[in-house]
Parts: C-alpha cells; structure tokens; sequence
C-alpha cells in the first residue's frame, strides 16, 4: 500500500517515540498500561501510548497548579504572544499534523487539513481577544463610590475531548484558556492518544522556547476512569466535554457534585428542513456534505433532511443520485470522498441503527454495507446510507455517528417543518434551504429552531470558530470557541470602592453606631 507521506509525518511530528502519554510541558513519565491505536485506515498499528495512573496524575496536577500560580501574573497580551507563536507552529505544520489526524482518525485529508486551519484560526482569535477580556463599569447608587467588574484566571481546565475531532476541540479550548491565565489538562480520546502526543509536543516546544513552566499544557490519557480523575477533582475548577450525551450525563453530575463548572459539547441530531423554495442544488451538496463528511461522525453531521412533499421526491432522486458518485476508501487519497469509520465497534452500530430502521418501517433507498476487499482490509469502510423514515422512530430520535441520513416528509407550512426539527432530544445545529425571507425568518425566530446553530442556505456543519459553537437540551447547553464563549473560562469580580468619607450602605439602609 502507499504511505501517502504518513512515516515523514510522523517524523515531523516528531512521533517516533511512543514511550508518551502522560506529560507536563515536554516531560513524559506515564507509567500505566498501554493503549495501542491502530489507524482505521489500513489496520495498521501507528504507536501506543502509556496511560496515566493515580500516582502519574497526582504529579500532573501538582506541576499545572505550581505552573497557574505564575502564568495567571503574566499579562495577558503576553499570554496572547504565546497563542500566537503556538499559531505559528501550526501554520508550519498543518500538513503533517492534517495527515496525521487524517491517518488516526479516518476522516479525509482535506478535512484533517481543515481542522488544524480551525486551530489557527481559534490561535488567532485568542491573539486579539488577549487584549479584549473586557468587564463592564457600572454607575453605583452611593455617591462617591465607584463599581465595575473584571475577569480573572480560573486555575486548571480539565478538557476531555472525542475522536471526531481529536485536535481542533482542544484548541478551541486552550486557546482561549490560555490567554485567559488558566492551564490545561488534557485527557483526549483512546480512539486517537497519537494526535494527542502531537499537539502536547508542538505546544510544549513553544512553552520551552519561551522558558515557561511546565504545565501550561499537560496530557493525561486512558479511558472514562482516567477522566474520573479530572471531573472529580476540586482542584480543576472547569471540565470542558465534548463525547456522547451518556458520557456528558455522567460527567455533569461528577462535577455538579462538587459544584464545579462544566461546559458540555454532547450530541447532536442536526436536520436540514428543506422547502419549496429552496435551491436544489445547494441543498444538494449542503446535504451531501453533511451527511457523508467524517464519515458521518461530526456531532453537526446533517442526519435528516425534512422535507416538504412537493419537492420530496425531486429532493430525494437528487440526493441519491447524488450519492451514486461518491466514492470511498484511503482518505489520504484525495480521489476519495469518504473515508473510514473510526473502528469496528462503530461499524457494528452503524449496521445495527440500518436494521433498526427497517424494524421500525423505514425504507432505505440507499442501501448501505460495509466493504471488503483491497483496501478495505480495517473493516471500518462502509457505505454512505439513505433511509425513508418518520421523525418518531427510536433510531432517528437516536444519534448514530455513522453516514445514515434520514429522509422525512412535511406538509403545509414551514412551523410544521420546524416542529418535526425540534422533536428530537438533541439541540445542536440545524438548517433551512430556502430563498423565501419569510420563511427563513421564522426558522430563526423565538418560535423557530431551538438549536444553538440555526443556518439558512448553509448545511448543518461545518461551523467557523468565530461564533460560539454549542447547543441546547441533551446538546448540554456549552459554548465553546468565539463570540463571548471566553468567559466561561474565567472568573468574575465585582468591585465597589469608596473613595469618599462615608460609609453609605446599599439599598438606603441606615445603620447608626
Ligand atoms: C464536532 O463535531 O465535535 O461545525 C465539532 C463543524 C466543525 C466542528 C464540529 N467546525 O462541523
């Protein structure tokens, strides 16, 4: 088979050791059992690395907290140059790195790309915003008295992120975190350790260059138990999850119950209605994209597509037509559209969700499979599916990260559309191909989508870092990323002073001595 480059990627990378896992800045010591990844591309064994025990994590904790204790001093415009130097890294090696994603993941090659151009670009945004933590001033009620607020560090931001995107979530995090004055311990997915090592790696390069402590940036890896230790430990003031809504339930509790912050990025069941005035052909390729791109395991991955009965079947016959030419295998190989799914567990539910739906009536008018042959020798190679089915059925209120796209009909008016969106548990991004201004007004009024990504004339993924990426219900109600979604990794003050005479109460109380 061809290497596409895969051995000099790591080589740039730096990856050859795969005596890692568990590191403060540069310094490794995991000393726990192994977890070998295997790429999903061609089966083959990429590296492992060492999973982190108590006694490892105790030391990684320890440094990150020695480490907040200087880094929230440093201003933050200087903490700003670090994230732009950080940037720079990633520009430099933004195709090692998208490879390497692309490699240990499954996703395409441009799509690996494109997620490390997320990384700058949050490194960026993070830059400016180094100088922008703005609190407001307000007017006191008490003369002489002066009021306003202002944000500080937090301490440690605990980030447990997914597979689907196994660098640009941490970024979206640390970026922030980091001109914010806080650290970071990072427990990413077992399913990619590697991309892990890799990122730990280039910012602790930048980290040594700048003579800063260890423990800016740490890693911990291992499974849910490993996770265990940040979301129950008082010392990390905010977990950012990103996984499953199972895992948010659970994670959310841990941490509710020692009433520290969370910020949840869970699942998504993200439809696009279109209407009778939409145009086809973009619906077409919005739908396409997000349905089949990742390989259909993006949490903004498009899962239905509602649409109204007099265009249904021309909709239909051109998404399927559509599907027809896409082609599947090597994502490194940029003849191919879909690479992937990230293992063999995911391929079992994948196939389970596409039996389900017949149980329950659906009709598949794309069939899907999984693929064998040269190739396809990982298993994890399967066919983009399309399926007929009604919005009730427990597999499409389900979120199956796989390529399953679910075809729904709607009558009337677009609110009928709407309520069909809205009627599943999951409230991430959503979608209205249309050219009607008032129909597209509706989808994004109070009484629209309750998703906290609504697009019009957009598919349902592929968001820009600028906004604030998250959504509602079972979604978990975190922001991450751009807009305002930085003040959640800090703490505010609010601050009276009197500088007059008197000591003037609040609220006209008189109190006499
Ligand atoms: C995710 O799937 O976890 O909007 C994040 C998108 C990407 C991010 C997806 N920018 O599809």
């Amino acid at each position: 088979a061809t290497d596409f480059g895969i051995q000099t990627a790591l080589n740039e990378l730096g990856i050859q050791d795969v005596n890692m896992g568990t590191s403060t800045g540069s310094k490794n010591f995991g000393s726990g059992e192994r977890i070998a990844s295997h790429s999903p591309v061609d089966g083959v064994l990429i590296g492992s690395v060492k999973s982190t025990t108590k006694e490892d994590y105790e030391k990684v904790i320890n440094t990150a907290e020695v480490a907040f204790k200087s880094w929230r001093k440093t201003p933050a415009p200087q903490r700003g140059e670090i994230v732009r130097q950080f940037g720079e890294k990633l520009r430099q090696l933004k195709e090692p790195l998208g490879k390497l994603v692309s490699y240990e993941m499954g996703k395409s090659y441009q799509e690996g790309l494109g997620e490390v151009q997320e990384m700058i670009d949050i490194c960026d945004f993070a830059v400016g915003l180094s100088r922008q933590l703005h609190g407001l001033t307000m007017h006191s009620e008490r003369p002489g008295h002066r009021m306003y607020e202002q944000y500080h560090p937090l301490g440690v931001v605990g980030i447990i992120s997914a597979f689907n995107f196994p660098v640009a979530v941490w970024a979206w995090n640390t970026a922030l975190a980091w001109v914010c004055g806080d650290v970071c311990v990072w427990k990413p997915s077992e399913k990619t350790p590697l991309c892990g090592v890799a990122c730990q790696k280039i910012i602790a390069e930048v980290l040594k260059e700048n003579d800063l402590p260890e423990g800016i940036s740490c890693l911990i890896n291992g499974d849910y138990k490993v996770g265990e230790f940040i979301t129950t430990d008082k010392r990390v003031p905010l977990i950012s999850a990103t996984g499953s809504i199972r895992m948010g339930k659970i994670v959310a509790q841990a941490v509710a119950a020692r009433l520290g912050k969370s910020l949840l990025e869970l699942g998504g069941n993200n439809a696009i209605i279109v209407t009778p005035d939409a145009d086809i052909k973009m619906t077409v390729i919005g739908a396409v994209f997000g349905a089949v791109g990742t390989c259909g395991q993006r949490c903004t991955s498009t899962r239905r597509l509602i649409i109204h009965e007099s265009i249904y079947d021309q909709v239909k016959n051109a998404v399927v037509d559509a599907y027809k030419q896409l082609r599947i295998g090597n994502p490194l190989d940029q003849n191919n559209h879909v690479g992937p799914l990230i293992d063999t567990d995911a391929v079992e539910m994948y196939k389970k969700a596409l039996e389900q739906v017949i149980v329950e009536g659906g009709k598949l008018m794309v069939s899907g499979g999984v693929l064998e042959g040269e190739g396809y020798e990982s298993g994890c190679y399967v066919k983009p599916a399309i399926a007929e089915a009604k919005n009730d059925f427990e597999i499409v209120q389900h979120e199956t990260f796989a390529p399953i796209l679910y075809l729904l009909k709607y009558s009337g008016d677009v609110e009928n559309a709407i309520a069909i969106q809205n009627g599943v548990v999951q409230g991430l991004s959503s979608a209205i191909m249309t050219t009607n201004l008032r129909e597209a007004e509706r989808f994004l009024s109070a009484s629209g989508s309750d998703c906290g990504i609504a697009n019009v004339n957009i598919g349902t993924s592929g968001a820009e870092i600028g906004g604030a990426f998250g959504g509602e219900k079972e979604t978990g109600g975190g922001r991450e990323s751009g807009s305002d979604a930085w003040k959640v990794y800090m703490r505010r003050q609010t601050n009276t002073i009197n500088f007059s005479d008197q000591l003037p109460l609040a609220q006209g109380i008189t109190f006499e001595l």
